[in-house]
């Protein structure tokens, strides 16, 4: 049987069935993302971009069309990858930290991957030691959830709550849709409980592979892209020194932002992201190579865009001549003005997104 699969703006024909071998959600999804790439396609992604806008909401979870999208509206087209948080599943609850319904999230999930694009999941599940938040940075969070720690029990509750909500997420005709998960990241930073100087390497690699254990074998989900993806303030050892390893990686990703600071300016902050995302993907490239894996930009933006041509002058050139898969931006809150990341209409310098959303490598939906 010969399924299409939209990716972008081109259609591939992907065997579902090549003679006796069913291919899996995940190996379909990596092929159409390998094709991509091939073709020397980037993805354009945006966070939350169906759930809610830079001044808009959903009103009605269980019924909106899921035809709003800040970026459509500013360019006439959705964008080809959609991300989507799932911070406080864990708490059993129905929103999630952004106050996004679940009911939502799992229906713009299946909506986007019927439209034929694709869906990122990102997770920042709160301190299972100390009861704050991600960002409660404290030491010896990952010790304890580990197994034989006093919240490994705890936490494996936690994860069989996000297990349940992945295995919601399916098509019309009941299949479980696939999508990539990108938990953990940033480790090489120290913001959150499993941060670099929160936990050892060895304690890092754990946490991966009971994470992997769990929903991949256990729960059998075979539908999951599962992608790595370091802060960018690491040479090429650091970012591979907590790589949990080939067979549980599918992507090595990197969450690069531009950051303003007053004194030097916004154009010297533009170049220096500029040379720095360069940089980093100039060893990320030889890495992907060695360990046959799909590089991704999984987070990037500059809050705010308070630079006039961010999109076609600091974001396009560093990422345009490399395999990159795909290009995601942060979300457009719709309760902090100045927390977005990606277009909106009126927005000063939509213009300049409307030129990187037309340049010939980057697809939209
Ligand atoms: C951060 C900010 C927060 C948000 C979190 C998880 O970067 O956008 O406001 O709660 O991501 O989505």
């Amino acid at each position: 049987m010969l399924k299409p699969i939209l990716c972008g703006a081109f259609a591939l024909v992907l065997a579902v069935s090549c003679g006796s071998k069913v291919q899996t959600g995940r190996e379909r999804l990596l092929n159409c993302l390998q094709a991509s790439v091939d073709a020397g396609k980037i993805l354009y992604g945006h966070q939350d971009d169906l759930c809610y806008g830079h001044a808009w909401t959903v009103e009605d979870p269980a019924n909106d069309p899921l035809d709003r999208s800040d970026v459509k509206d500013v360019c006439g087209k959705y964008p080809s990858m959609l991300g989507l948080e799932l911070g406080e599943i864990e708490l059993g609850g129905e929103r999630s930290l952004d106050a996004v319904p679940f009911l939502l999230i799992r229906r713009a999930a299946v909506k986007q991957v019927e439209r034929g694009g694709v869906v990122t999941f990102s997770w920042h599940p709160r301190n299972p030691l100390m009861g704050g938040t991600a960002w409660d940075n404290t030491d010896g969070v990952v010790t304890s959830i580990l197994e034989g720690g006093e919240n490994h029990a705890k936490f494996m509750g936690w994860m069989q709550i996000l297990g349940d909500f992945f295995d919601t997420l399916r098509d019309a005709d009941g299949k479980r849709i696939p999508f990539i998960f990108r938990p953990w990241h940033e480790h090489t930073g120290d913001w959150f409980w499993w941060g670099q100087s929160h936990c050892t390497t060895e304690e890092y690699v754990a946490l991966w592979k009971m994470t992997y254990d769990y929903l991949a074998g256990e729960r059998g989900f075979d539908n999951i892209v599962w992608c790595y993806s370091p802060s960018m303030n690491v040479d090429a050892s650091g970012y591979m020194e907590r790589y949990p390893g080939d067979e549980m990686i599918d992507i090595l990703g990197l969450d690069a932002y531009t950051y303003k600071e007053e004194e030097r300016g916004i154009e010297v902050a533009c170049a220096d992201f500029r040379d720095q995302l360069t940089a980093t993907l100039e060893y990320m490239v030889p890495l992907g190579k060695k360990h046959g894996k799909i590089l991704a930009l999984s987070e990037t933006g500059l809050e705010g865009i308070c630079a006039p041509t961010w999109w076609t002058e600091a974001l396009y050139p560093a990422i345009k001549d490399y395999p990159v898969a795909y290009a995601l931006t942060w979300r457009n809150a719709c309760d902090k003005p100045e927390h977005f990341y990606g277009p909106w209409k009126g927005f000063e310098y939509e213009d300049d997104f409307k030129a990187f959303a037309e340049k010939d490598n980057i697809v939209l939906l």
